[in-house]
């Protein structure tokens, strides 16, 4: 942990003591087990937080529901204000945190910061938001009366994340909760849970500099159980959870159960069309970095290349050439293009999905395999592979966490290329390479693309904040970040004013006393 500035990195995150086994922060109760984090970059323990026991959860909940009943009568820009101080403090804090996300999760720094900068341009979108929580005015049916809506905070907000974004999904949550007036609680995946602390570590400075009551955000820590105790509780409006199908399902029924708002955003299965009209050049960065950016743990990552047979050949060389230069190593060494898994169950993933896709008739292109020796004592590094394979084959149906590209074939029309890339369960981001017009409005059309994210000669990976981001089927339907995703953060209110001394009905109804 010496090399790379890492210790530095900890103390200026407010993290030494959490070496000695116990996390910080006024505000946490953690008198459960601690998680060891140990990184996927050297194998190292980083340090041990202690886990939310339900009791611990309580005490969690009473400052919470307490804080919320101060922080939703603070005017909204007022809120905005104390977002924008957050993220002044994260660009302060940007190089410590991107390394400390580099070095827990295992993405390269430069991915990691890029993480950071996230949560810094969510911070100054929510800021702006702060003044526009806006509702509509309608024309009421009666004389003398006025019609209009508002958007009331929602309440606690529960935010369930993932190891691979360990600190900008719960930013795009939280800073826009924060300005709706919402206070929240999060999980952070146990597989990244300093990332967690350090966040609080910041955010609860600003609290206090600001004498709100740090309840405003509060952390809690475990496996799937902690979790349950946010699914099922009648006190937490909505629950926010990024990760895979499988969870969103169970969160899905347990807050349905209780009929709260879920907002989910699942596995995505992405693929880039690459056309006969495709810039070659431009479709094999953007596949690239698309399935091997952070070693192909993204929800957006790359995971299907559908290509017209007529330039199949070429595509094919191109980025296999491309593939032989990638530099897989230390994420915080930056020339390395690839770092590590995320721990050695996800290399056991990658490999099952190898494997698999051989038996099923796939042709390995480019050979996967774990690295051994030098450098790579972790057992998490593997190297990105590249397999010739069939839309229907199962292995190619299902998302896998790794950098695993599977090349695929169309022949004809766009169309047919359309239908492979919506003939899978996931639905969340998509793309086309093309300078045929025809073709990219075709691929943007109703009958088009089936996911929520659809780009014209840009990859699949790195969307941009100010967009609302989530997907369709059972990438759960959930948006988050930009444009008016706002809006389930907050309940709408229709108020209805009568100003006049009669009491007219609605619909024109008589009712004579
Ligand atoms: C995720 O993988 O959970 O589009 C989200 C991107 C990032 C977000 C990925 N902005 O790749």
């Amino acid at each position: 942990a010496a090399a790379f500035g890492i210790n530095e990195a900890l103390g200026q995150l407010g993290l030494q003591e959490v070496n000695k086994g116990t996390s910080t922060g006024s505000n946490y109760f953690g008198s459960g087990e601690a998680i060891s984090s140990f990184s996927p970059v050297d194998g190292a323990l980083i340090g041990k937080v202690t886990t939310t026991t339900p009791e611990d959860y309580e005490k969690v909940m009473d400052k919470a529901t307490t804080a919320f009943k101060e922080w939703r009568s603070v005017p909204a820009p007022q809120r905005g204000e104390i977002v924008r101080q957050f993220g002044e403090k994260l660009r302060e804090l940007k190089e410590p945190l991107g390394k400390l996300v580099s070095y827990e999760m295992g993405k390269s720094y430069q991915e990691g910061l890029g993480e950071v900068q996230e949560m810094i341009d969510i911070c100054d979108f929510a800021v702006g938001l702060s003044r526009q929580l806006h509702g509509l005015t309608m024309h009421s049916e009666r004389p003398g009366h006025r019609m209009y809506e508002q958007y009331h905070p929602l309440g606690v907000v529960g935010i369930i994340s993932a190891f691979n974004f360990p600190v900008a999904v719960w930013a795009w949550n939280t800073a826009l909760a924060w300005v709706c007036g919402d206070v929240c609680v999060w999980k952070p995946s146990e597989k990244a849970p300093l990332c967690g602390v350090a966040c609080q570590n910041i955010i609860a400075e600003v609290l206090k500099e600001n004498n709100l009551p740090e309840g405003i955000s509060c952390l809690i820590n475990g496996d799937y159980k902690v979790g349950e105790l946010m699914t099922n509780d009648k006190r937490i409006p909505l629950v926010s959870a990024t990760g895979s199908i499988r969870m969103g399902k169970i969160v899905a029924q347990a807050v349905a159960a209780r009929l709260g708002k879920s907002l989910l955003e699942l596995g995505g299965n992405n693929a880039i069309i690459v056309t006969p009209d495709a810039d070659i050049k431009m479709t094999v960065i953007g596949a690239v970095f698309g399935a091997v950016g952070t070693a192909g743990q993204r929800c957006t990552s790359t995971r299907r290349l559908i290509v017209h047979e007529s330039v199949y050949g070429q595509v094919k060389e191109a980025i296999t050439e491309a593939y032989k230069q990638l530099k897989i190593g230390n994420p915080l060494d930056e020339k390395n293009h690839v770092g590590p898994l995320i721990d050695t169950d996800a290399v056991k993933m990658y490999q099952n999905a190898l494997e698999k896709a051989k038996e099923e008739g796939g042709n390995v292109l480019v050979d996967g395999g774990v690295l051994q020796g030098d450098g790579y004592e972790s057992g998490c590094y593997v190297k990105p592979a590249i397999v010739e394979a069939d839309n229907s084959f199962q292995i190619v149906q299902e998302e896998t966490f790794a950098p695993i590209l599977y090349l695929l074939k169309y022949s004809g029309d766009v169309e047919n290329a359309i239908e492979q890339q919506n003939d899978v369960v996931q639905g969340l981001s998509s793309a086309i390479m093309t300078n045929n017009l025809r073709e990219a409005e075709r691929f943007l059309s109703s009958a088009g693309s089936d996911c929520g994210i659809a780009n014209v000669n840009i990859g699949t990976s790195g969307a941009e904040i100010g967009g609302a981001f989530g997907g369709e089927k059972e990438t759960g339907g959930g948006r988050e970040s930009g444009s008016d995703a706002w809006k389930i953060y907050m309940r709408r209110q229709t108020n209805t004013i009568n100003y006049t001394t009669e009491l007219p009905l609605a619909q024109g109804i008589k009712f004579d006393l």
